[in-house]
């Protein structure tokens, strides 16, 4: 079985985006694939966290995943916390000595989160090393992401290829992006030219996979559309238009030809309706199992699962790579 991997920051609530990009992936691939589903709490501090909340998120983030249909009784899935894995930053310290300070920086994502900002921590510049070792040790061939993590699947490709030159072996397998045909990019409800983000300032920009009725109601029947009055798909023109097309289309499992054909002849509270109906529905029933998950205490089981087998694969990596770079007394 080729590896799949993929991680969620427990840096907040998760949302519907989180969901679109990551999540649903994950169950869409997990009969195929061996997968490595991880909680880097590592990349949740490089911007300050309470520890209270992130201990809370990080256990929470793992009932919403089988919540949402992760299913943690397949063999070939592994589902662990980034910190209970010592190599992870281990291997990045490595792979830090073979990446450029600039191409760190040319990071889009890095220069939105540092944007205005003064004082922000080192390791929002390393973050995408930490998260090529989080792939690299792991010999994952494919990474589930939306579209704004892309570009640093592709540092952590360039990262392999570069130590695999230089070093004169397959160290590391080459890992491609996965990234979904809709819902890549789930928009922020307020703003829709900006992506959908757990840690969005503006409350009603996003939806939380634990918002209640009333919330999903609101944020949905608020949501930014246009002025031209008539629902077609249409993302650089009608961005509002279509993110609500695409969320409703990833949710339903019909396509965005199939939604929009549902609601081209309405108005646009007829598509907000109908979206806010079915994210009603479907979270409400993730939310139903996710209480019944946490208080079952079977995420502690499967995480210490997670931890043994994520600690055993990437103690070999890390070994072969300490040994390829000359550290200790070989
Ligand atoms: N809006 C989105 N649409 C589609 N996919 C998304 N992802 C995030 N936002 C969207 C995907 O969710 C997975 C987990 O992302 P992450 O938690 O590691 O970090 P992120 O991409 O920085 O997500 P957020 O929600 O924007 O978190 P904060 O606010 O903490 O920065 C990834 O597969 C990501 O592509």
């Amino acid at each position: 079985m080729e590896r799949l991997l993929t991680g969620l920051q427990p840096s907040g609530r998760l949302t519907i985006g989180n969901y679109c990009g990551g999540i649903s992936q994950i169950v869409r691939y997990q009969e195929e694939y061996d997968t490595f589903l991880f909680v880097p709490d590592m990349h949740a501090i490089t911007v300050p966290q309470d520890p209270e909340a992130l201990h809370r998120n990080i256990r929470e983030a793992v009932g919403m995943y089988i919540a949402c249909g992760v299913n943690p009784e397949l063999e070939n899935m592994h589902i662990y916390i980034q910190s209970e894995n010592l190599y992870h930053a281990n291997l990045s310290w490595i792979l830090e000595c073979h990446s450029a300070f600039g191409e760190l920086t040319r990071m889009h994502q890095f220069k939105m989160k540092s944007a205005n900002k003064e004082g922000f921590s080192a390791g929002l510049v390393t973050y995408p090393v930490l998260m090529a070792s989080d792939i690299l040790l792991y010999d994952a061939k494919y990474v589930p992401t939306g579209i704004d993590q892309k570009q640093h699947v592709e540092l952590a490709r360039d990262l392999a290829i570069r130590f695999n030159n230089r070093y004169g072996k397959e160290y590391f397998t080459i890992p491609e992006p996965l990234i979904p045909q809709i819902g890549a990019k789930i928009r922020d409800l307020v703003n829709p030219e900006n992506k959908m983000s757990k840690s969005s300032e503006n409350p009603k920009a996003s939806v939380f996979l634990m918002d209640t009725e009333k919330e999903i109601r609101q944020k949905i029947m608020s949501a930014k559309t246009d002025n031209d009055g008539f629902v077609a798909f249409d993302e650089v023109n009608k961005p509002g238009v279509s993110n609500l097309l695409t969320i409703y289309s990833v949710f339903s499992g019909l396509s965005i030809e199939e939604t929009t054909k549902k609601f081209e002849s309405g108005r646009y509270a007829e598509l907000k309706r109908g979206t806010a109906d079915l994210l009603v529905e479907k979270l409400m029933s993730f939310q139903d199992k996710f209480r019944s998950i946490m208080d079952s205490g079977i995420v502690d089981d499967v995480l210490d699962r997670g931890r043994e087998y994520s600690n055993r694969i990437a103690a070999l990596k890390y070994e072969a790579v300490r040994k390829a770079v000359g550290f200790g007394r070989g």
